[in-house]
């Protein structure tokens, strides 16, 4: 299993540079890549990764993608002076040629090519490029929007070639639309292309009708194009996770990628004078995680845009400190996706029902951005948050951008616990966990007492209480005094320690608990305070306990094999803790589960996105090959799900929309449609 993290950077790419005065192109400076990579030796990101050289993309690479001619007239920029550069570059929209930009053009190439080489012959499990020129612009023939050459349509079609991949997933969050991608695959169903960008209803740049929802692609390549159309400024964290949980995720499940690609243009993070976006640095870390949880982990990120360079090297080193599997710092702000979103969501997901197994009993209908057309009559009630127009042009700029970086240091720098987990497991642990896991002791008698006597009487049974909270304590202290970061504790009981777990974090000053169980459970916590909120996957409802607010019992009973199970954590469990913002997660595995080892490493793997990866496990199941999956997930080891994934049944579908509509006031990031929550 390959493990570590490729960084590849080649100082010659900032030699590209705009030469003569033109206020399109000004943006793209050679500081972007120089500020990005010192930013990364001042965290100390640098050396902790896998250096890969670069090397220039051959002809016949760059000819998997592009004409002849258009390489010809790269090639011949070479020996150009001034006047005959800017006359070339004049053919194209938003181009410079400098005399150094083919050789960068190539090394951009190669350097992406290499980095896909590094993860799949297994020297990495994941990495990143920083490159210069960009690529998701250009097009067969024609450099465009800063781009020469389309460095990751030559990876995907590389890889492809070279190591017989039928699946490959293209996530492209870069704020312009990669139309140069959208065109190359348009009719490749084994290249998944998904872009969200701003467009303003075609009114931002490249203003184009393909850009739109509806161009979803052509012949066999239809369903295997997303475009995810932002039609307002100001779009922030929550539109991006609510995008990722609605449209993108249950759909890269679905496709089940080999190999995923991000075209990673950070001008749709905050203070970006392009993308006018409001989404911080830690997004970034958000998304990163959450495409590693596929392709067994295989990811390739390659830089696009990007141009406020403090905003772009922050996001930078989110992103590689999470393929680095440091813990994941929160996101700020409202968990609330704006109108304009949930709209533009809505619309990508009912011009996608056709081709998706998923959506097959989803009741989408589209919405046609009415609220942004025409004005939506607003009632009082409104559901969503309200559009972010409003909130833009009343804040100071400077101000707002101020109050990101001070939170993002904050952030960048918590400190990160010298060991990632734990389990008091020691006789598997031997020879069956992975190494990263730490065995420790658990509590004796004395010390349990100490710490937990005057609140487990209730909750344990006389004859037996030492035995279930040893483990349990041993870990939880641990994850406490950020000595670990997750583990896995063991309980012949597993509700009653979870009881006790819940009381013991609470009374030690955490404000908002996850709790998610899965199985039969016997004791509900008090969740009142809303200090707690449970979630509990069983089969059947379990009966006087129906869903409220902090209690929400989810029935979903899986096939043996098949798990159909990635939908409700994508569409339901994700958007309902990333609504809460939880500061601790207890995942407790209990009797009778209703789900397979499957879907329950996929919940370990997502939900290490929240409340900075504490979680602690509770499993009173012995199965060796579930606390291996578990502690698997745990340690950050990517779990192989390939093929396991179906889509829910229609009974399902219809279940979860019930408990949805009940519950998306109080969790507002369950919302994917406007037209019964207004
Ligand atoms: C790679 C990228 C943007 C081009 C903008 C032209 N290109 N107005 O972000
Ligand atoms: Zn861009």
């Amino acid at each position: 299993m390959a493990s570590g993290t490729a960084l590849i950077y080649d100082e010659e790419m900032t030699s590209h540079k705009l030469l003569w005065d033109d206020p399109i192109c000004d943006i793209e400076v050679p500081e972007r890549l120089s500020a990005s990579y010192e930013q990364l030796q001042f965290y100390h990101l640098v050396e902790r990764c896998v250096h890969v050289p670069a090397r220039e993309g051959t002809e016949e690479e760059i000819l998997l993608v592009h004409s002849s001619e258009h390489l010809e007239v790269a090639k011949s920029t070479q020996t150009m002076d001034e006047e005959e550069l800017k006359r070339v570059s004049g053919n194209y929209d938003a181009f410079f040629f400098h005399p150094n930009t083919y050789r960068c053009a190539r090394l951009a190439v190669g350097a992406t090519l290499q980095l896909v080489d590094s993860v799949m012959l297994g020297k990495v499990c994941n990495g990143m490029a920083l490159v210069r020129p960009p690529g998701h612009h250009s097009q067969r023939n024609a450099a465009n929007g800063f781009c020469l050459f389309n460095n990751v349509a030559i990876a995907a079609e590389y890889a492809k070639l070279k190591y017989g991949l039928r699946r490959i997933l293209i996530v492209d969050w870069d704020v312009h639309h990669g139309q140069g991608t959208q065109y190359i695959f348009e009719e490749d169903p084994s290249v998944l292309y998904f872009s969200w960008h701003r467009y303003e209803h075609q009114e931002f740049w490249p203003s184009l009708k393909e850009s739109d929802y509806d161009a979803v692609g052509l012949g066999k390549g239809k369903g295997f194009n997303i475009n995810l159309p932002w039609n307002k400024v100001g779009m922030g964290n929550s539109d991006y996770l609510a995008a990722f949980f609605h449209v993108l995720l249950p759909m890269a499940f679905e496709f089940d990628p080999e190999l995923v690609l991000v075209s990673s243009g950070y001008d749709s993070g905050i203070g970006d004078p392009e993308g006018q976006m409001n989404a911080t640095p830690e997004v970034f870390a958000h998304l990163t995680h959450l495409l590693m949880q596929l392709a067994n982990g295989k990811l390739c990120v390659i830089l696009e845009g990007g141009y406020h360079l403090k905003s772009l090297s922050e996001s930078v080193c989110m992103t590689v400190k999470t393929l680095l599997r440091d813990p994941i710092p929160q996101v700020t702000g409202e968990m609330a996706p704006c109108l304009s979103a949930i709209e533009s969501i809505q619309n990508v997901r009912a011009a996608h029902k056709p081709y998706w197994k998923w959506l097959m009993y989803e009741d989408t209908s589209f919405l046609h951005n009415l609220s942004t057309k025409s004005h939506l009559p607003k009632k009082t009630n409104t559901n969503p948050s309200t559009d972010h127009e409003d909130k833009i042009t009343n804040n100071n700029e400077a101000a707002k951008i101020e109050r990101f970086l001070e939170l993002h240091m904050r952030n960048i720098l918590f400190p990160v616990p010298p060991i990632r987990t734990a389990t008091t497991q020691s006789k598997a642990s031997a020879y069956l966990l992975p190494a990263p896991v730490c065995v420790v002791k658990e509590m004796d008698k004395n010390e349990v007492e100490a710490l937990a006597s005057d609140f487990y009487a209730d909750l344990v049974k006389e004859d037996e209480p030492l035995h279930s909270l040893g483990s349990m304590l041993a870990i939880l202290d641990k994850i406490l005094k950020k000595e670990v970061c997750n583990g896995i504790a063991d309980s012949p009981t597993a509700s009653a320690s979870v009881g006790v777990a819940l009381r013991y974090s609470v009374r030690f000053g955490f404000q908002r608990v996850l709790c998610v169980f899965v199985g039969d459970m016997q004791i509900v916590p008090n969740t009142q305070d809303g200090k707690v909120l449970v979630i509990n996957i069983c089969e059947k409802e379990q009966s006087g306990k129906i869903s409220s607010k902090h209690f929400i019992s989810l029935n979903w009973k899986e096939d043996a094999d098949r798990s159909d199970f990635f939908s409700a954590a994508l569409g339901f469990i994700l958007p309902v803790a990333y609504s809460y913002q939880p500061n601790l997660i207890v995942i407790a595995v209990g009797p009778n589960r209703s789900i397979g080892i499957s879907g329950i490493s996929l919940l370990f793997g997502l939900l290490q996105g929240l409340a900075e990866s504490q979680i602690l496990a509770v499993i009173e199941d012995t199965d060796l090959n579930l606390i291996q999956n578990v502690a698997k997930a745990l340690a950050g080891a990517s779990v192989s799900h390939s093929g396991a994934y179906v889509p829910p049944t229609q009974e399902k579908v219809h279940k979860m929309k019930i408990l949805k509509d009940q519950l998306q006031q109080d969790w507002k990031m369950l919302q994917c449609s406007v037209k019964d929550g207004i």
